[in-house]
């Protein structure tokens, strides 16, 4: 019987510590020699002149996630496993939602459910729209003990938002049991000032979805998420940082040591927000574009490089959100007349995020390769805490690769991408760069753009963050919130 189930012969293996000529050697899905020669392998992937990276971990995707008005992406979790491997990744986060006045327990039952027919290996946050006693203390315990590591907080949308005194008690129940929050920050009530001002005015095309939120708009929330953070000493990372405003509040805040991270993600050193002013044939072009926070203005595409390069942002993602362009369940859910806040947001980058990231950043020379496999792969798995079996190449980490080929030119079009939605908004860029094949757990899932990969075989990722997710232990003023601290 040969030594090893898959040998990956004279690739350049990358991780986010370095980069050196090497084979890997593969056994019972996992990584188990790392090193020169390695023959003895019952299948050989050749991998000469390509690079070996870890396979992609994309922290925030919303996959067949149940929405408020009780319909569900039209992405499912086999269509975005096949996305997701033609480009290259290898294992997702998503969420468990919970809509107000609502539990998490049911929804989480049927979500494992229907995650487990897809071929990706998953986990989820769990959104806390609504902190009731009930939620807190009987249900949320016990997603916490089937593995959810981390809680997501919401400070906009109708259905979502937390006001202060709640979102202190997402960061205070983050605390008690050792988990990571993640935040949306926006300002609710400055948004929807600004949008019935706007649609008082006429003004409702898909374009004054930006108008309707500003930076500084970002720029409040993220200072006051920190603020409560910091209040409490609790971890938190600022989900898809779109400006310099924004990225400058988490700078300042690392600077005086409260433990705050932050991502971005694919749209925001690509997409401006005059892509929503793209009319088409009828007005509605622009909803393809429309994600919250919005794309904004392509300065700001530098500063968020920048930010990236000084480590202040240190994860990407895509925010996948399956929503097609035509047909009455993704943008046009409300017609295609209706006003900017009547639009899905979210847009689709399941397969996009690792070639924009890569052609943007290493092929134009702003990043290095070991950074790219920091923000991607390495850095969202740690805060997920994941590490140690996924985003990175070491013995004893599952064998999830990409293979990739650092000179392919490829445009970006929507078939490339291998989802289920009818469009890309990233149709059209060209990069420099591209996963040639993906390997999950060992087995080759996807070959130059072909996906093989079994329904069903996508496992469950039981997370437990650790050191990330710990408190510093500095308090303003040592007040920690128990009886036994009151003055
Ligand atoms: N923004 C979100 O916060 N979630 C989903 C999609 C989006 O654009
Ligand atoms: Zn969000
Ligand atoms: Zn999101």
């Amino acid at each position: 019987m040969a030594e090893f189930d898959l040998v990956v012969r004279g690739g350049t293996v990358v991780t986010a510590g370095g980069t050196t000529r090497c084979d890997v050697g593969v056994k019972d899905g996992r990584i188990a020699a790392l090193g020169e020669g390695l023959k003895d392998g019952a299948r050989v992937v050749e991998a000469d002149g390509l690079l070996v990276l870890p396979g992609g971990v994309d922290p925030h995707c919303h996959i067949e996630e149940p929405q408020p008005d009780g319909s569900i992406h039209e992405e499912t979790f086999r269509t975005a496993s096949v996305s997701a491997f033609a480009g290259g990744t290898t294992s997702v986060c998503c969420f468990n939602p919970q809509f107000k006045g609502g539990g998490i327990l049911e929804i989480f039952r049927a979500n494992r459910e229907r995650a487990a027919q897809g071929m990706i290996d998953h986990s989820f946050h769990q959104t806390i729209a609504d902190p009731s006693d009930r939620v807190m203390e009987e249900e949320l315990p016990q997603v916490i003990a089937e593995g959810v590591g981390s809680l997501k907080a919401f400070l906009t949308y109708d259905t979502l938002h937390l006001p202060d005194g709640d979102f202190l008690r997402v960061l205070a129940a983050a605390r008690k049991h050792g988990l990571m929050v993640h935040v949306h920050c926006e300002n609710y009530d400055a948004i929807l000032w600004r949008t019935r001002k706007l649609l008082e005015a006429g003004k409702t095309g898909p374009a004054y979805h930006a108008v309707s939120r500003p930076p500084v708009v970002e720029q409040e929330a993220t200072h006051r998420a920190i603020a409560l953070a910091e209040l409490i000493d609790q971890p938190i990372q600022i989900f898809h940082v779109s400006c310099r405003e924004a990225a400058e509040e988490i700078a300042a805040a690392q600077a005086r040591g409260v433990k705050v991270t932050g991502e971005t993600c694919a749209q925001y050193v690509t997409l401006t927000a005059k892509d929503m002013d793209r009319p088409g044939e009828d007005g509605f072009e622009g909803a393809k574009f429309m994600c919250s926070p919005s794309p904004r203005d392509a300065a700001q595409h530098g500063h968020i490089w920048e930010m990236i390069r000084r480590g202040v942002l240190d994860v990407v993602s895509s925010d996948h959100c399956g929503f097609s362009y035509g047909g009455t369940r993704g943008k046009a859910k409300n017609g295609r007349g209706a006003s900017f806040d009547q639009i899905p947001n979210g847009i689709p980058g399941l397969a996009a995020r690792l070639p924009v990231f890569f052609s943007e950043g290493v092929s134009k020379g702003r990043i290095s390769l070991e950074q790219f496999v920091a923000i991607s792969a390495t850095n969202p798995a740690r805060i997920l805490g994941l590490d140690g079996r996924k985003g990175s190449i070491a013995v004893g980490a599952d064998a999830d690769l990409a293979l990739w080929d650092p000179q392919k030119r490829v445009t970006l079009t929507n078939a490339l991408m291998q989802h289920a939605i009818d469009y890309t908004p990233f149709e059209g860029i060209e990069v420099t760069g591209w996963p040639v094949a993906t390997i999950a757990r060992g087995g080759v899932v996807m070959r130059d753009g072909k996906v093989t990969a079994e329904p069903g075989t996508g496992r469950w990722l039981p997370r437990r963050p650790g050191a990330v997710a710990r408190p510093t232990g500095r308090l303003p003023d040592g007040f920690d919130g128990a009886p036994a601290g009151v003055a």
